[in-house]
């Protein structure tokens, strides 16, 4: 079979929840993915940050094959000799005391919603059934129909309702004075993501993220930061939060926690706040699980050993000053924090998209006019420069 037979069955039988590029992925390694045709390209979306270690680890895949050849999953009906392992491992790296792990990234930010909401109810004491928690305009944080009730994107909530809007009230993101506005005796916490990511890499103003931590504190509400796509690396530093200094109440991880090998997200916080959920309240068939334990602890320790947060600090602010330097009036601007970048155009981004992949570099499009470049933190400089060498060609070649 080839790439047009691949497309023909998955449109034939396959839902239509997506529009993909038209390349068949077959391979990956590294920072490149190969088709069925052989044909190779470097990655720049990296699964939108879930393979920051690179593609088919060795490391992270000797110990899923591992482990699969002991026990994949018991349900926590038992416990495992992988679990404790990670939790130790998110205490160390991260500081939080305590882990509550979940499989999708939609899962760990219900999770965290739970969490604030029992926090509110057996801590702070607001009425029962009322909690707020103030989320952002251009925010994304999964597809469950709660999450989606609290976008401000039609994309991901018309047609999917009833919502709850009161319980998710909005702030415009970046404006302290509207989120002051929004703060009642109901509101629990404050829910955004440090750098948002879906919006087109949008950067916070400096002191947004210090800001909303003093008005929790003032408030006594939780201040949750939603690092499933900006954390573990994606920013140039560990957590994207640590570029204001910040220490959020809670901490949702997902995506690169994996190294892409397995769905694996979490929840980090302190006891105080954990502990508010008692056993049988909460948790999943395949949460925690130790083939998921296993892989995360592994793709964590990959992150340490190859210095991947350095690594994208300074190979993104490469990126960043190379791709400024394209002199093309068709370029609005270029955005990013590490090697996660906002290529920002005057026009409708996807052609430069199909046309880049011609060139040998899959990207993504986002909000009609960016594209995001976000490849594997192992990229190399030298692969830096020949993909920008490539994405000057397409733009000043290409209306
Ligand atoms: C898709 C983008 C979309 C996330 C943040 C939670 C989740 C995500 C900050 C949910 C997931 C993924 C979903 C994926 C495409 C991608 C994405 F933002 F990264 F670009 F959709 F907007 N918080 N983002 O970024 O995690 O349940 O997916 O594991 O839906 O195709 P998930």
């Amino acid at each position: 079979m080839n790439t047009q037979d691949y497309i023909a069955m998955e449109n034939e039988l396959g839902a239509h929840n997506y529009h993909p590029l038209d390349v068949v992925v077959e391979k990956a390694e590294g920072a490149w993915v190969y088709d069925v045709e052989g044909k190779k390209y470097l990655d720049c979306l990296a699964a939108y940050s879930a393979v920051n270690q690179g593609h088919c680890h060795p490391k992270i895949y000797e110990v899923f094959v591992e482990q699969a050849k002991h026990v994949t999953l018991t349900s926590r009906a038992f416990r495992n000799n992988k679990l404790p392992m990670l939790y130790k491992k998110l205490n160390e790296m991260t500081g939080y005391e305590m882990s509550l792990p979940m499989n999708s990234g939609a899962e760990a930010v219900e999770t965290a919603v739970k969490l604030a909401r029992r926090w509110g109810y057996d801590v702070k004491g607001i009425e029962a059934d009322k909690a707020e928690i103030i989320v952002a305009t251009g925010n994304f944080h999964g597809r469950t129909s709660t999450i989606v009730g609290f976008s401000d994107d039609p994309s991901s909530f018309a047609g999917f309702g009833p919502y709850c809007h009161e319980a998710f009230p909005m702030h415009e993101y970046g404006n302290i004075e509207d989120l002051k506005s929004k703060i009642t005796k109901n509101t629990a916490a404050i829910l955004v993501e440090p750098i948002q990511g879906e919006g087109g890499i949008v950067i916070p103003p400096d002191g947004y993220l210090k800001a909303i931590a003093t008005i929790c504190k003032e408030n006594n509400i939780l201040f949750i930061c939603d690092e499933i796509q900006s954390g573990l690396g994606r920013s140039g530093k560990l957590f994207a939060h640590y570029y204001e200094d910040v220490r959020p109440d809670i901490v949702i991880i997902g995506k690169a926690l994996s190294g892409g090998f397995y769905p694996v997200s979490g929840v980090l916080a302190d006891k105080h706040i954990m502990l508010v959920i008692k056993p049988g309240e909460h948790g999943s068939t395949f949460g925690g699980n130790p083939l998921a334990a296993a892989v995360a602890v592994k793709a964590l320790e990959v992150l340490e050993e190859e210095d991947l947060v350095n690594r994208s600090f300074e190979l993104g602010n490469y990126f960043v000053e190379k791709l400024k330097a394209i002199d093309c009036p068709k370029i609005k601007g270029v955005r990013g924090r590490g090697l996660w970048i906002g290529f920002i155009l005057d026009r409708k981004a996807r052609p430069y998209c199909e046309i880049l992949m011609g060139e040998g570099i899959l990207c993504k499009d986002t909000h009609e006019n960016i594209i995001r470049f976000a490849p594997p933190l192992v990229i190399t400089k030298e692969e830096i420069d020949w993909a920008v060498e490539r994405i000057a060609k397409v733009i000043k070649e290409n209306d």
